[in-house]
């Protein structure tokens, strides 16, 4: 991770707070305490028990009660990992009802988003080269430290509300690709003729970058995922500047959103010349 982190990112969404605590806390601990214990127990045996200071080795083979507990001991521990991880399983499949769908698709090697909710127009992200780089078309843009971090920007971003339960129903056009955004405890195979699903709340607006995470033949490494999560009222003008409409909006405005949002896919692969704003801000 970026400056020599170790461990988890930092999580953003409420189940990636409960599973990272989880994770952080009595998990880790609990690894410490047993892996301390083993090799304690283990540096005992051989000192105490050596050839010199053991000359004569015992004969025992059985000893009830240390094999009823040697047994039970890890049943418990057992126990007591599986309970909150099932709770938090749990919790991560029945999501509460959604205030936006949104379908992410996986392809190679890029992602689209759809925005049923909001008259139906598709964001196309590629990843950006990087300057200089021999591949880069004459006028193509290029990445600058505004989009991100190099690999992970993106031309187009997947943009969500701030505070709001979004669905995504996560598919794939060619092959298994697994869409994974760690800031948000998301990852979810996208399988080609299949609908799987994530939901997430993210309550404070930012980038935060993914990548895809199911090795999908030779770009799998150059297709990131960029999720910019903007205030209710932003998120509806970033909806305007895209052709589409606030969810629920009057119908009135489905038929001029439609007509004019899925049209030319060359257009949507190009925004970054019409519409400079929506990556930067
Ligand atoms: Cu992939």
């Amino acid at each position: 991770m970026p400056g020599g982190r170790l461990g988890l990112q930092d999580q953003f969404t409420e189940l990636g707070q409960r599973a990272a605590s989880f994770h952080n806390g009595p998990l880790l601990l609990m690894c410490l305490v047993i892996s301390a214990f083993v090799l304690l127990l283990l540096g005992y045996t051989m000192f105490r028990f050596r050839r010199g200071a053991n000359p004569t080795p015992s004969r025992n083979t059985h000893h009830t009660m240390l094999e009823v507990v040697w047994t039970l001991v890890p049943v418990l521990v057992l126990v007591a990992i599986a309970i909150p991880s099932i709770r938090l399983l749990a919790a991560q499949y029945s999501p509460p009802p959604a205030d936006l769908t949104i379908k992410v698709v996986g392809h190679q090697w890029y992602w689209t988003y759809q925005y049923p909710d909001n008259g139906g127009f598709e964001i196309v992200s590629n990843q950006l080269r990087e300057k200089g780089d021999p591949a880069l078309k004459p006028g193509e843009r290029f990445r600058t430290d505004a989009d991100g971090p190099i690999m992970l920007a993106t031309d187009e971003r997947l943009v969500i509300p701030a505070g709001k339960v979004v669905k995504f129903l996560i598919t794939s056009e060619d092959v298994i690709h697994a869409f994974a955004v760690p800031a948000f405890w998301t990852k979810m195979d996208a399988v080609p003729g299949r609908l799987n699903q994530e939901w997430v709340k993210v309550d404070r607006p930012g980038v935060y970058f993914g990548q895809c995470s199911e090795l999908c033949g030779a770009r799998h490494g150059y297709m990131p995922i960029a999720v910019e999560v903007l205030a209710p009222a932003k998120f509806d003008a970033w909806l305007a500047s895209k052709g589409g409409t606030p969810k629920g909006a009057k119908p009135i405005a489905t038929p001029a959103a439609a007509a004019t949002a899925p049209a030319d896919p060359a257009a949507i692969e190009q925004p970054a010349l019409t519409q400079p704003v929506t990556a930067q801000n």
